[in-house]
């Protein structure tokens, strides 16, 4: 005869699996068989968790960390082989992190920080990839992650207060709890052109490069964009291949990154001081710790702006954007910036049209990603690199032999797609996520995605999204955003547990406000100028919404701490068996 209560189960291990957990269910007695009231576990397998965790990238991994922390069971599903997200995937020529290495790695744990070294000021992929392998082996995270199995669908299910979870193996796991750990640039876009199936060369797609590498030499290859992906790629596939041709829509802002090794002394100083510089970075616009000057471009003389301008770009990298107060909010200041790299641009190429080309002119500087280059511009000036602009000459067609323009076609060996990702949105759509009466995530975000803190959405409890769209995201050094909102997440878990809670959902009310909040905010900004990934705009048919939350890490961090701390203000809270 069953009792109610606690039950401790040992389930056996299945290959691939881990086994032998004993695991936790609470059950109350009703005749002879036993109903489960709260959260725990109705048939006792591997399969059934605590929580599933979507991805083994920098979220995935951490939030595994934590939850094994807390005394949850989880398990991780991966579609690579391998940990790491998109330091697994985008293994282009050239891939590198455009924040600092040392601001770009995790800070949970003192020791993982004290005892890893950096080589390089801007670290390279495969060094990324080495660090994330380090962090899973340091914490054992492997044994909890299933690779190469892409979840399919994740269906609530409102009788029992569990997600149901699908895999394209066919795997079925239980759990109480899902949490995307899916990254916001995962879903790669081809531009649909005619007759793409016909090329006889070979074609790449930045962000699904393959392992092994690709030698280009002799080859006549085609780079299709210009994004930050590109801008990494193009000066290493000119230095192999016999030509290269860069198909060009929009020119981008780069800044120069100006990489070497990474000092000792730089270190040396980093790791005396890293939890200064870490706190700083929390609250922090970006999460970067570049220096920002609040002043206005407008206030200051033509040559103090002009100081601040060579001083930033002499240093390189992304601090370019804290030039000044009022770059991203006001026009004319912003021309001030954007002067300043188009006289950059026109000073290092040669080609006085090719360098006009390469200007761009129709939206401000850093409302498009800014890019950080090593010799994007310079690789214009030499003899084996063609700039070709398809703003005033479209690609039209792919041909077997290469690619056609309107007004030229180009024999081509190799064309690589730099084209960028269906961002923050496309990787969570294609999954069949389904919540409260069969809703899927697809219909609920079909005008543009709709979330509470960017964290949670409306109409699916206990589903979480790491640095999911209203987010500061993309808008901020990943890692930071990762580890704040891991870490809420995890803050969040333990509340419902010690207060007997089943579920927590975003209310309608809360996240339409903080949706509104999220677009009136980007509206006082300059980004709705750009055409950009950020507003969907580089996805045909994409509702045009300002993704990320444009508002700051710092005031971010606040607000979702507020929400907490009032017994998480705008969410509804179940109880166990209600
Ligand atoms: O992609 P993108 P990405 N015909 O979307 C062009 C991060 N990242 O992979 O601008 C012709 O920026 C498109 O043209 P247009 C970073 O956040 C970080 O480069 O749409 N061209 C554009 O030039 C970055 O922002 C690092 O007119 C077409 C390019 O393809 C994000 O990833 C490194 C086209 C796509 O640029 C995405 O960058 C790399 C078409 N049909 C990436 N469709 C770091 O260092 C698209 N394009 C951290």
């Amino acid at each position: 005869m069953p009792v109610a209560g606690n039950w401790y189960l040992s389930v056996p291990s299945f290959p691939g699996f881990p086994g032998g957990r004993r695991t936790r269910a609470s059950a109350a007695v009703q005749g002879d068989r036993p109903t489960f009231v709260c959260d725990m576990i109705a048939i006792m397998s591997d399969s059934t968790f605590d929580g599933v965790i979507v991805g083994a990238g920098f979220a995935g991994l951490y939030m595994l960390h934590r939850l094994r922390g807390l005394g949850f069971s989880a398990r991780v599903y991966e579609a690579g082989s391998g940990v790491g997200g998109t330091w697994f995937w985008n293994r282009y020529p050239g891939a590198r992190c455009d924040v600092e290495s040392l601001e770009y790695s995790y800070s949970f744990s003192e020791e993982l920080e004290r005892e890893w070294q950096w080589t390089e000021r801007y670290a390279t992929q495969p060094e990324i990839l080495r660090y994330l392998n380090h962090v899973a082996d340091r914490f054992d995270l492997k044994r909890d992650i299933q690779f190469d199995t892409r979840v399919t669908s994740a269906i609530f299910d409102e009788s029992s207060n569990r997600w149901n979870i699908v895999t394209d193996s066919g795997g079925r796991a239980s759990a109480k709890f899902c949490v995307m750990a899916t990254g916001c640039l995962s879903t790669s876009k081809v531009p649909e052109y005619p007759g793409i199936d016909s090329f006889q060369g070979k074609t790449y797609h930045t962000g699904h490069w393959p392992h092994e590498g690709v030698d280009f030499t002799g080859q006549r290859v085609g780079v299709i964009g210009t994004g930050s992906s590109a801008i990494q790629t193009i000066p290493n596939v000119a230095n192999q291949a016999a030509h290269l041709f860069v198909f060009q829509r929009t020119p981008n802002f780069s800044v120069p990154a100006h990489n070497a090794p990474l000092a000792s002394d730089v270190d040396k100083n980093w790791k005396a001081h890293r939890a200064e510089y870490r706190q700083r970075a929390r609250t922090a616009p970006f999460g970067l710790l570049f220096e920002q000057n609040d002043k206005s471009a407008l206030e200051v003389s033509r040559e103090e702006r002009q100081r601040q301008y060579e001083e930033r770009w002499g240093y390189g990298g992304l601090g370019m954007m804290g030039a000044f107060g009022d770059l991203l909010f006001n026009k004319e200041a912003n021309d001030t910036a954007a002067e300043f790299v188009r006289s950059k641009i026109r000073g290092i190429v040669r080609d006085p049209a090719v360098a006009e080309t390469l200007v761009p002119r129709d939206y401000p500087l850093a409302t498009k990603r800014l890019c950080v280059d090593t010799g994007y511009y310079a690789t214009f000036n030499r003899d084996n690199v063609t700039l070709v602009d398809t703003r005033s000459t479209p690609i039209e067609e792919v041909t077997a032999k290469g690619l056609r323009t309107s007004d030229a076609e180009y024999e081509l060996d190799s064309i690589v797609f730099a084209t960028g990702f269906d961002a923050m949105t496309g990787t969570l759509c294609n999954m069949d996520i389904r919540g409260r009466a069969g809703v899927t995530l697809k219909q609920k975000w079909s005008e543009g995605p709709r979330s509470y803190l960017g964290v949670m959405v409306a109409g699916f409890p206990n589903l979480f999204i790491i640095t999911g769209p209203g987010s500061p995201s993309v808008m901020s050094n990943m890692i930071v955003s990762i580890e704040q909102h891991v870490d809420w997440i995890a803050g969040c878990l333990e509340y419902l547990r010690e207060h007997g809670l089943a579920t927590i959902e975003a209310t309608v009310d809360a996240e339409d406000a903080w949706v509104a909040h999220v677009n009136e905010v980007a509206n006082a900004t300059l980004f709705p100028m750009a055409n950009s990934w950020y507003m969907g705009a580089n996805v045909p048919g994409k509702p045009r919404v300002f993704l990320p939350y444009i508002g700051g890490v710092g005031v971010y961090r606040q607000k979702c701490e507020e929400v907490a701390a009032k017994g998480y203000e705008g969410f509804a809270l179940s109880a166990c068996g209600s």
